[in-house]
């Protein structure tokens, strides 16, 4: 089959470069011009382990090519960031649709009967429906029906939440189960067919409103059960019991499984997505909305920490371990290590040195230091990713030192 696949970040490049390799003649579409020579020329544009070497020989088959504007095709996915607006900062926080919308309208002129349509951003309740409402309003030569209940349906639109993990993205590709949701359901049978080319998961069909609230919920739940872990640090913290101890003993109950507390939830998923949930039901999505508010207050927790700890010193170096918003990554954005490092310098209470294997020389505007530096200088350690290099550090060197572990890699 010929594909479109309009964005060509984490997902979509992933996503465009396992189909080239099954061979469909896929078209990979990015505002970007630069983007789109770095994927044409073979390379890649963000780090995620084995990508380079995928992307590289769907490149080399013919197979894949990318453009800044769509063509022609069978299928097209849309895989497009779909961030949240707040106007003012504690106003309601609204899913922005922008580039879904951009992305439907980049497409609509170019679409022929026929045709499929699948979303794989994750996206507010209604949004498949919502982009074929906008094509059946471009294109109304097309005959488009949004419910389904057009005898002449001629374009078919599904959902097909990602969810794969940042770090194992082409493993999980093709192992994980994929829910798919058809606005009809020829559409769904439609879009399983194409992914059952790549993914060996189990492919479930429902319609397009449960897809699209089943990857809302998916993340909701892991939100809410790492928010149940953060208020358990904070209260063991108070009660001077080792939070990390006491998960591992909890957990020894067949039917309980406490996930790891932390200096709160990173990434541009779990911590957007169950707004979207409280964006549709503010009334009802109670523990949701808490569970998020409960993560994002844990960065200011770990700050007050520091300071408490940092008053015993004239002048102290605070070395801050990690800055990615996970273990064994690269990925800086939306990360708690970030924020956090950058309200310690802003509030100069001390000196900042921060460490992030990952990355070279600087993060941004925070300059970084060899581990050995870090641990040479620093009166504090702030312990904020559980990367590898950190675990293995040998325990006589912290002996001085004051020690704050909000992932309990020295548990
Ligand atoms: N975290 C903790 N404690 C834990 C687990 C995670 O504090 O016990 C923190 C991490 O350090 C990180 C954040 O949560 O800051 C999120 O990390 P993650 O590994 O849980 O998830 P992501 O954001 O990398 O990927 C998630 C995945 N969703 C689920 O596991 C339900 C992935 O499958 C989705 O595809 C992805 O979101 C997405 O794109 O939606």
């Amino acid at each position: 089959q010929s594909i479109v696949v309009v964005g060509l970040g984490y997902i979509g490049l992933p996503t465009a470069s396992i189909l080239a390799t099954k061979g469909h003649q896929v078209l990979g579409v990015d505002i970007s011009e630069e983007v789109v020579a770095t994927i044409n020329s073979g390379k890649i544009h963000i780090v995620e382990p084995d990508l380079d070497v995928l992307v590289r020989s769907a490149v080399n088959s013919g197979n894949l090519k990318a453009a800044c504007a769509p063509e022609q095709a069978d299928v097209f996915i849309i895989a497009v960031p779909t961030p949240f607006r707040q106007s003012v900062p504690g106003a309601e926080k609204t899913p922005d649709l922008s580039f879904i919308d951009a992305a439907t309208k980049a497409i609509a002129p170019v679409l022929r009967e026929g045709n499929l349509v699948i979303l794989e951003s994750t996206s507010p309740v209604g949004t498949t429906e919502r982009i074929a409402a906008m094509v059946a309003e471009l294109r109304p030569d097309l005959g488009t029906s949004r419910t389904g209940a057009h005898p002449a349906l001629s374009v078919h639109f599904a959902h097909c939440p990602e969810r794969v993990l940042p770090g194992h993205i082409i493993r999980e590709l093709v192992d994980n189960d994929r829910i798919i949701g058809g606005v009809t359901r020829p559409a769904a049978e439609l879009a399983r067919d194409l992914y059952r080319s790549f993914c060996n998961g189990g492919i479930f069909l429902t319609d397009s409103k449960t897809a699209e609230m089943a990857k809302l919920v998916e993340n909701s739940s892991r939100d809410v059960n790492i928010a149940f872990a953060n208020e358990l640090s904070i209260i063991c913290d108070r009660l001077g019991i080792n939070v990390w101890e006491l998960i591992e003993l909890a957990n020894k109950h067949p039917r309980v499984n406490i996930l790891q507390p932390g200096p709160g939830v990173g990434g541009h998923c779990i911590a957007v997505d169950p707004w979207f949930i409280v964006a549709a039901a503010p009334k009802e999505a109670r523990l949701i909305r808490t569970a998020r508010e409960v993560n994002d207050a844990k960065p200011h927790w770990v700050l007050e920490r520091v300071r408490a700890k940092a008053e015993r010193f004239r002048d102290p170096v605070i070395g801050c371990l990690g800055l990615a918003f996970k273990a064994n990554i690269d990925d800086l954005r939306e990360s708690p290590a970030l924020e956090i490092t950058r309200e310690l310098i802003a509030s100069g209470i001390g000196e900042v040195m921060a460490c992030e294997p990952n990355v070279e020389h600087q993060a941004g505007e925070i300059p970084l230091y060899s581990l050995e530096e870090v641990l040479r200088e620093a009166d504090i350690l702030l312990v904020l990713v559980d990367h590898d290099e950190f675990k293995e550090i040998d325990r006589e060197l912290l002996k001085e030192k004051v020690v704050i572990d909000t992932r309990g890699v020295w548990r």
